[in-house]
């Protein structure tokens, strides 16, 4: 897997298909590491299962197992290693740089330390952030948890794309006109602008991990070195 050593990749969205993102599942191994990519290059890492280690001279003591995460910005000698058999999601694109502005820091967590919020109000609905909102972030991954009946409150179209995988349960997600049974490992993508919907099924909660592009200005060229605000 390129980024990677002794890792297998499978890519599910990628700039081919017309994403300004890449994500992917890395199934990694006891001997897995990603190579240090100097470039503008940033990453983030949830791991599905087993468990791994940040890694590099500099880095700092982190262990991650499932339910944790970890954003690397560009540049960073930061990297991850695997200590287990398991499953990690990523998210790769370019970082958008500000003005005046530092990238974020090395960034992570547990999905479990962080609070689970009412989506506008709607206690059956919940939405936890796993970054900060912040402006140096140009980019957020969130989960929603669904209960089972519970939906989105209206269909979206926004200039945000996301990359989607559903973790637990089940659902209908409607994509513009055309609504699509998922469940637990399906993946999505919606490019900018992609109505969409979703309401959860069956007797489990539903819930999907999801990247989303932020805080910086639609108008520009995304994420291109031009499309960098001055
Ligand atoms: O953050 C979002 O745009 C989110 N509400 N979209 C989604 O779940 N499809
Ligand atoms: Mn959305």
């Amino acid at each position: 897997m390129a980024g990677w050593e002794g890792t297998e990749g499978i890519l599910l969205v990628s700039p081919g298909m017309g994403a300004h993102f890449t994500m992917y599942l890395a199934n990694i191994g006891p001997g897995s590491t990603t190579n240090l990519r100097p470039g503008r290059g940033e990453r983030f890492f949830y791991i599905l299962d087993g468990s791994c280690r940040l890694s590099g001279d500099s880095s700092p003591e982190a262990f991650l197992e499932p339910g944790s995460f970890v954003y690397l910005p560009p540049e960073t000698p930061c990297g991850v290693a695997g200590m287990t058999s398991g499953r990690l999601l990523a998210f790769e694109r370019p970082y958008a740089p500000l003005p005046a502005l530092e990238p974020p820091p090395i960034t992570w967590g547990s999905a479990n330390d962080r609070p689970a919020v009412p989506f506008l109000g709607d206690e059956r609905a919940l939405l936890t952030t796993l970054l900060p909102d912040t402006p140096e972030y140009d980019l957020a991954v969130n989960i929603f948890t669904f209960q089972p009946g519970a939906s989105l409150p209206f269909v979206e179209t926004h200039v945000m794309e996301h990359g989607l995988l559903m973790l637990t349960g089940g659902g209908i997600y409607r994509l513009g006109e055309d609504w699509y049974p998922i469940q637990a490992g399906d993946a999505l993508w919606m490019g900018p602008y992609c109505p969409q919907w979703f309401g959860a099924l069956g007797r489990m909660p539903a819930s999907y991990i999801y990247y989303k592009d932020i805080n910086r200005t639609p108008s520009l060229p995304k994420f291109s070195p031009e499309g960098a605000e001055t």
